[in-house]
């Protein structure tokens, strides 16, 4: 939202998973948000998002007193990422939900193209110190369940003999219950994926990107692009790929879209000011070769949404979320990034806490992992406090 000062700051934000959702659009509003991030989330992978349905969402948040800033996501179909068969057909019901969108007024389209899963965790309930929850990624236990749980043909070729060694400590280390929980993790579908497997399933999906490696992934990502990013210019759409999360291959699976050289590739190809980014600091900052307020700078002119979180890494590849001012995420001078492009671009960028730890009533709640309220209500605060002492500072 702008004053009337004309200085631009971000539009906030939360992600509402629809009307199951344990946080209510009421607490949003409360929170402070002017709006919300959301989904068709009954609509399955692949078919057309029709007007009638954006329509019935929409009202649903605009009577709450809240606009609906950004979708986050219309899922890509696996069949477009590995380009099976009548994969055509995914790309044209693809771009009638971006016009149809468009008719009901939405601006903002985020999605990935990460194989099989999205975003991928193995501990939903890492206790830090001070009693929270966070979410974990540990190295250890993704290889546990690799080759020890899901048995992935000629897996162990892709680790260090030490990274098998702890992968098979941790396995061994953990009882039936533990190896239950850990499975359910990784491939029962973690908040918005859309998608969950059984173990069978899993390495049926895997075994889809067979002779897709990075480069060949990119050529499907960049197809695509070609095909749906007119379509979103002449509907006024802003699209934004999320960055892969972890940003490093998992499960023998290609990523491109972890880096700023990744990135950089994608718009090179597709040049449009519609082929956008979603500028997620949690995912891209696991990477030390990442430097965020530099890719705040470099891509500043497409970056169309903003998630900000930070994550705490060590020397093995694991790392936990940890409160958004803290963690390796240099936040101040992202936020101060974000800052002058709003200024020069004359926008205001929407932009939500990304996850949150489960902390206080919380704690005794089913919640959506990364998704509970107080958490977020937290992060946003001190999210917003900062950009306001950015603001007043300048
Ligand atoms: C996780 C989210 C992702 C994101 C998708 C975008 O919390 O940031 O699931 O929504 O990758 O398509």
């Amino acid at each position: 939202m702008s004053n009337t000062n004309s200085v631009y700051s971000m539009t906030q934000t939360m992600r509402w998973f629809g009307p199951n959702d344990p946080v209510s659009l009421a607490d949003i509003r409360q929170a402070g948000c002017t709006g919300v991030v959301t989904a068709l989330h009954h609509v399955p992978n692949g078919e057309v998002w029709s007007t009638a349905d954006i329509l019935k969402h929409k009202q649903l948040i605009i009577e709450a007193g809240l606009d609906w800033d950004v979708v986050e996501s219309i899922p890509v179909h696996e069949a477009i990422k590995t380009q099976a068969k009548g994969f055509e057909n995914y790309i044209e019901n693809y771009k009638e939900s971006i016009r149809n969108l468009s008719a009901c007024g939405i601006k903002v389209v985020t999605y990935n193209f990460m194989p099989v899963l999205d975003w991928t965790r193995t501990n939903l309930a890492f206790e830090l110190e001070n009693g929270v929850k966070a979410l974990k990624f540990e190295k250890a236990a993704l290889v546990a369940f690799d080759v020890y749980l899901l048995k992935r043909p000629n897996a162990e070729k892709e680790y260090t003999v030490e990274e098998l060694n702890n992968g098979r400590a941790r396995y061994e280390q953990m009882g039936k219950e533990d190896r239950k929980i850990l499975q359910h993790n990784i491939i029962a579908g973690l908040p918005g994926s859309e998608e969950s497997f059984t173990l069978g399933q899993f390495q049926e999906a895997l075994d889809t990107y067979k002779g897709i490696d990075e480069g060949v992934l990119r050529i499907h990502l960049i197809h695509f692009l070609l095909e749906i990013v007119p379509v979103a210019e002449e509907a006024g759409i802003k699209l934004a790929i999320h960055p892969d999360d972890p940003p490093y291959p998992i499960f023998g699976l290609p990523r491109v879209v972890s880096t700023a050289a990744l990135v950089r590739a994608l718009f090179n190809a597709v040049p449009s000011l519609s082929n956008g980014l979603c500028f997620c600091t949690g995912s891209f900052g696991v990477r030390p070769d990442n430097d965020l307020p530099e890719m705040v700078r470099e891509f500043g002119d497409r970056i169309h949404f903003i998630h900000l979180r930070s994550t705490k890494r060590n020397e093995v590849g694991d790392f936990y979320e940890d409160s958004h001012l803290e963690g390796d995420v240099d936040m101040y001078n992202v936020v101060k990034e974000i800052y002058a492009i709003q200024q020069s671009r004359k926008v205001s960028l929407p932009m939500r806490p990304d996850h949150g730890h489960q902390m206080l009533d919380d704690l005794k709640k089913k919640t959506n992992p990364g998704y509970s309220g107080i958490g977020r209500l937290k992060g946003l605060a001190e999210l917003r406090g900062l950009e306001f002492g950015i603001i007043k500072s300048i």
